[in-house]
This record gives structure tokens, sequence and C-alpha cells, in this order.
């Protein structure tokens, strides 16, 4: 059996406290279920060349870690990751898209020494998974290098539409790399269609082929839709026995009798947070029986906070915090809980649980995998309302939610009255329609489905074009025809 090689731009080396986030949980599900190597950044930087990757081996999990240089991390991570890709790929760029060739390069600069730290490391057998927008070059850097086996790439986060990706500068190349993989994997149906769109801009409309894969350059590239999943049965035993625990407990008891509403999020724009504030605070205006019987916890630990955008928001969620806790707040009552703190999972189930309504309302996300953390959590008897943004990819799955708009201040506010005082009946009925996608596509199914894929494109291929040069993966540089952008940079 192939060996699993994992690469995403950071790791989570265990005890070392990796920060939070969807990646690291489904990388980590994946690696345990099946045994491999998970390589990646191991979060320190260095002033001259990096060395060779540091493996450590835990269970049947090898984690490699590498350091990148000093000079180029602020520009790749921060800069060019987090601060162009970022932004561009949730739809965001009015509000804090920027781009700077120079970050461009030190991305692919990091993209060249992940690819050359990696190789020595790779055996005969092994399928190489790449993960998300830090490592969109790696692909064809491996290929530049030798490397010969199955490579796979999967986008944690949406995918633009070619209108909206066509405002880089540097995205025909971004393209032309992504048709370096064998399989490149989207979380939604509409990514793929986007993804589709960048391939007939520069391919033309031939590249697309019925069964959703794209031919080019004499290559057959498998693009298809993965949803990610969680864990159900894990996480619904870290919720019960979450709820039993004394942190449960003091939340539950300090709440004395009150309903509690909660949300979940990394520190991020694309979340819909100060949006969301807004909508509570309407909610509080117009709904005003509720004013010292609801309490609204949000839970969002900080993230990127080198980035400008993201300290903005940071210091706008503080002031509408205070502002709502100042117009609402009685001697014994807040309104707004607001904790910028990581929880080990299982409290967080165990909040999940005891929470009578989840708001999970980015205004773009991926998938959202707390969406699917809060159904699982809930117990059968009694379950909690989720409200949910149709902007999140949990929305083409998750249709038992209440889904609203996240810029709809009025809506979100009478979501917020209905899943208080929605019938028992009407909650389960949904909770059992949501339970039954979640499990349909679990966390294993995502891995299994994806690297399932991957090796068959180790398998020669009889729907091949003709003019595919059937012992070499390596694809051709020249075949990058966009329309309006010189390729050559
Ligand atoms: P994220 O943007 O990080 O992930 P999300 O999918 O919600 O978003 O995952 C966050 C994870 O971190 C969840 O498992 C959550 O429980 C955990 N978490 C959040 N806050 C925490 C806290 N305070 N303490 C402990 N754990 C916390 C990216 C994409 C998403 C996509 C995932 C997975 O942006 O769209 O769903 O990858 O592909």
């Amino acid at each position: 059996m192939s060996r699993l090689i994992c690469v995403s731009n950071r790791i989570s080396v265990p005890k070392r406290g990796a920060a939070p986030g969807g990646l690291a949980v489904g990388v980590l599900a994946a690696l345990k279920q099946t045994g491999g190597l998970w390589f990646g950044w191991g979060g320190e930087t260095v002033a001259g060349e990096p060395g060779e990757a540091q493996v450590l081996t835990r269970d049947k999990v090898s984690y490699a870690t590498v350091d990148l240089q000093e000079d180029d991390f602020d520009a790749y991570y921060n800069g060019y990751a987090n601060s162009t890709l970022w932004p561009l790929f949730h739809y965001l760029v009015a509000r804090a898209f920027h781009y700077s060739d120079e970050q461009y390069d030190a991305y692919q600069r990091v993209n060249r020494l992940m690819a050359e730290r990696l190789v020595p490391l790779l055996e005969e057998d092994d399928l190489i998974w790449v993960h998300d927008y830090h490592l969109i070059p790696l692909g064809q850097r491996l290929r530049e290098l030798g490397v010969d086996r199955p490579i796979g790439f999967f986008l944690h986060i949406p995918f633009p539409h070619i209108e909206m990706l066509r405002v880089l500068p540097t995205y025909a190349e971004l393209l032309q790399e992504l048709t370096c993989y064998d399989v490149v994997g989207f979380q939604t149906e509409d990514d793929l269609r986007a993804f589709r769109s960048g391939v007939a801009h520069i391919w033309g409309e031939d590249a697309l082929l019925p069964d959703g894969s794209v031919a080019v350059g004499g290559r057959h590239i498998r693009a298809g839709v993965f949803p990610i999943g969680v864990d159900v049965d894990g996480l619904q035993a870290a919720a019960e026995h979450g709820a039993a625990s004394e942190a449960v407990k003091r939340l539950t008891h300090s709440l004395q009798g009150r309903k509690l509403v909660i949300g979940v999020d990394r520190l991020d724009y694309s979340k819909g947070l100060i949006e969301r504030f807004t909508a509570y605070r309407r909610f509080l205006e117009t709904h005003p029986g509720n004013v010292g019987h609801v309490t609204f916890m949000q839970i969002a630990p900080l993230s990127r906070g080198d980035v400008n955008a993201y300290v903005e928001i940071r210091s706008a969620l503080e002031q509408a915090s205070g502002s709502i806790n100042g117009q609402f707040a009685t001697a014994d009552w807040t309104p707004i809980r607001y904790l910028n703190r990581n929880f080990p999972h299982a409290a967080l189930m165990g909040y999940l649980r005891v929470a009578q309504v989840a708001l999970v309302t980015p205004v773009r996300d991926g998938m959202n995998l707390v969406a699917k953390e809060f159904v699982v959590a809930q117990d059968p008897a009694d379950p909690g309302v989720l409200i949910l943004s149709p902007l999140a990819g949990a929305a083409r799955e998750l249709t038992g939610a209440l889904q609203v708009n996240p810029y709809d201040t009025r809506g979100l506010a009478h979501a917020m009255q209905a899943a208080l005082t929605m019938p028992l009946q009407e909650r389960r009925r949904r909770y059992t329609s949501m339970m039954q996608v979640i499990r349909r596509n679990d966390i294993t199914a995502w891995h299994r489905r994806f690297t399932e894929a991957l090796a068959a494109t180790a398998e020669p291929d009889p729907s091949a074009t003709t003019d595919a040069a059937p012992a070499s993966r390596t694809p051709s540089r020249a075949s990058v025809r966009p329309s309006d952008v010189t390729p050559i940079r």
C-alpha cells in the first residue's frame, strides 16, 4: 500500500500546541487513520539558508518540519498568502486585497524551498497530497525536481470565478500551477465550476471534459468535489464528555437559566463577525423580550495578528462588543461574552452542546467545520438550532439549518428569534436531516475519496487524450496562453 504524504504550510506537531484551524483538524484526522508523513513549516524562521527537515514520529504518523528564511516569511505568509490570495479567494478584494511582485517572488521561493526539502524524504510508492493556497506552486516545483509520483491538491477555501480571479496579476501562472497536479479537489460544486471557468478562459472550452476533469497540455487532470467532514463518533463522545466537565458546568451555572447563543470562529474578517454583532444588537432592539434572557458567547481566538486587516477587525469587534454591552447590560447580565481564546476541543464541543443556537455566518467560507461540529455536538433528544450563512460551503450540505445572508441584519435578527422559539419537533427534524449528510460525508469519506482518486491516477488512464505522453507527468509550461496577459514574468 502507498504511503500518504500530506503537505501543508504549518503543521501541528503534538505537544507544541499549534493554533487551531480546520485544515490541521482534517489532515491530522486523515493521517491518524492511514499513517504516513506530514510535512510543512514548523513555526521557526532562520536568518540564513534553512537546513534539512527535522523528522519526529509519534504512533503511525511522522512529522517533518522545515524552517523558513526570515526575510521571506513575512512576504510569503502575511503578504502573498494572506493579504493577496486569502481576500481574493473569499471575494473580499475591496476589503483587504493587496498585491506586490516582491511578495509573489517570496511565495515562489518558499514553495521551491519546501519542494527541495521534501524530495529527500520521498519513497517510491508515495502518494503526495498538498493542502491549500499557501502551496499552489508546490506540485510544479516537485515535478521540476523529477518527482513522478501522483500529486494531488486540495483547496480548503473557496475558489473564485475567473472574473474575480483575474484581478490577480499572476492568475494565469496560478491556473497553470494547478494543472500540474493529477487531482485538484474543491469543497463544493461552485468552487469546481469557478475553477473550470478559469481553465476555459485560458485553454478554451475544449479543455473541459464532461466528467468534470480538464485536459491541458496533453495531460488529464481530475478535478472534483471532496467536501471536508468531521469525525462524527469522536466529536459526539467529546461533546457528551465535555458537557459534563467542570468548565461547562461553570458556564451553565453562570447563565442562570438564560438561553445561550454561541459563535466559534478564528478572528477573521471572512467569518462575518462584525455583521453578526450588528445583527445581535438589532435582535435585542427589535425583540426586547429577550433582553436579560439570552446570552451570546462569541469565541474568537486571534489569528494572523501581523496582517493589518486582522488588527483592524479585532479593534472593530472590541468596540462593537463594548458598545452593545454598554447599551444593554444590567448589573447582573452581560449580553455578549467575547473571548479571544483557544480551548481544548472537548471543552469547545461541550460549549456547543449546551447552546440553544449557533451563529455560523461567514461572508464567505470554504466549508466551515464549526457548523458541522455544532450539529454533531447536539443532544438528539433536544437539539439546538443552527443559523448558517448560504455563503459557507457547508450550506450546500446543511439544508436543515436556518440559512440567512450574513449581511441581512433584519433577517438574522428574525432568525435568532425563530431559532430560540422553534418547537422541539421541528428542531429534531432539522437535526436528523443534517446528521444524515454529515455522517455520509464524514472525515473518513473525505480523505478516502481523495486518496482513492489520487491512487487511481497511478494506473494507466484509458481516457487520456491521444497526444498525452504516458511516461511523463511533467506538464509543459508553454501551454499557458491567456488571452489578456503575458505569461512570462
Ligand atoms: P478555518 O477557517 O480555520 O478553516 P473552520 O472550518 O471553521 O475554519 O475550522 C476551524 C476549526 O478550529 C474547527 O475545528 C474549530 O472547532 C476549531 N476552533 C475554532 N476556534 C477554536 C478555539 N477557540 N479553540 C479550539 N478550537 C477552535 C479552513 C477554511 C474552512 C474549512 C476548513 C477545513 O477556511 O472553510 O472548513 O479549513 O477545510
